[in-house]
């Protein structure tokens, strides 16, 4: 028998200040906070359904419709964490099926696993009725997946404690507070990258001579100035961080050993195009920020949507790279 059937979405969020490299593998607790703005629901979203019933003899997960092993440590991880602060279903024998699908594509660059492993302790949330903050299961999921719990602009706080209870995510303005905020993303290469962010931010956090001035000196200052020209709503301010933090994140991989490059010429070239736009126009008119992967993700005032989107028409006309995404604008919900 059928006891409880969910489906849930939930967005991607796209980070101005970066999360690199982490202070404890198994719990997830990275070396710096991080911020970033969460999506609209209908644009880069995941959504999962999850079904609990008397008549399955095991738990299952797909993943747009190929089977994964549910034995995997994150998987079991998150199921554990979930079940242990169930205040439903304790008392049936039961196990879950698990149905998750991008509208994106998967481990581009584009941040899947945030809005994977977000929409999935949500819906298990809602399956188990589990109460209070649930922000700290999906971080141990993937990291960036705390952040995708909440709208707007969301920190994640690295957090001081050993267990991790410190270590989760916190809305910095809601999404009603700058609904002018707008991000265009341009995918230029929807491939799976060659290195892990996983894999990647492990080897930076060994070998990268720019980690340690990062995380001591340079990050907490941009927290901290990123929040107040976010609440004062300084697009000049936080383009102009977004930008440092995304070209100092890449320079963290480029001198890490062996050397990470997820930048390709096209990204380059827009990295370029966007700040000879800013130049002639004598303001910073809108930021680019790239992930772990060579597709840009443009933060911009509503006013210059218009004419940064021809802009980019004019340099690429014979490729489908204008994809465009209101944001940041509500989290995750329940459908
Ligand atoms: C971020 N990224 O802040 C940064 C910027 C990629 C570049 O969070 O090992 O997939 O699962 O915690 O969350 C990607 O890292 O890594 C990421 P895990 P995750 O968005």
């Amino acid at each position: 028998m059928v006891l409880a059937s969910i489906t849930c979405s939930a967005p991607v969020n796209i980070a101005v200040i970066k999360y690199w490299g982490k202070r404890d593998e198994k719990l997830i607790l990275p070396l710096n906070s991080s911020l970033s703005g969460t999506l609209h629901q209908d644009d880069l979203k995941t959504t999962t359904t999850i079904v609990a019933s008397e008549d399955y003899t095991e738990d299952a997960i797909w993943l747009n419709g190929k089977k994964e092993d549910i034995n995997a440590t994150r998987y079991q991880n998150v199921l554990k964490a979930i079940r242990s602060r169930a205040t439903k279903l304790q008392d049936k024998k039961h196990c879950v099926h698990i149905v998750s699908i991008n509208n994106f594509p998967t481990a581009a660059g584009l941040a899947s696993s945030a809005s994977g492993y977000c929409c999935l302790v949500y819906t298990l949330a809602q399956i188990y009725g589990v109460d209070g903050d649930i922000s700290g299961i999906a971080r141990i999921g993937s990291g960036s997946a705390c952040r995708s719990m909440y709208g707007g602009f969301v920190k994640w706080e690295m957090g001081e404690k050993e267990d991790g209870s410190d270590s989760i995510a916190v809305q910095v303005q809601p999404e009603s507070h700058w609904p002018e905020m707008n991000i265009i993303v341009l995918v230029v290469n929807d491939k799976k990258k060659e290195t892990s962010s996983t894999d990647g931010m492990q080897k930076s956090a060994a070998t990268s001579p720019m980690m340690k001035e990062r995380c001591a000196v340079t990050v907490p200052t941009r927290m901290r100035d990123i929040e107040e020209a976010i609440k004062n709503k300084d697009f000049q301010t936080f383009g102009d961080i977004t930008m440092k933090d995304s070209d100092d994140f890449h320079e963290v991989c480029a001198t890490t050993t062996p050397a990470i490059y997820y930048l390709n010429d096209t990204s380059r070239y827009i990295m370029n195009l966007i700040h000879r736009y800013n130049k002639l126009s004598g303001s910073v008119k809108c930021a680019y920020t790239f992930d772990a992967g060579p597709n840009a993700c443009i933060y911009l005032p509503e006013e210059n949507v218009v004419e940064v989107l021809s802009l980019f028409i004019k340099h690429f006309p014979d490729q489908d790279l204008s994809t465009y995404y209101r944001g940041p604008k509500e989290n995750v919900e329940k459908i």
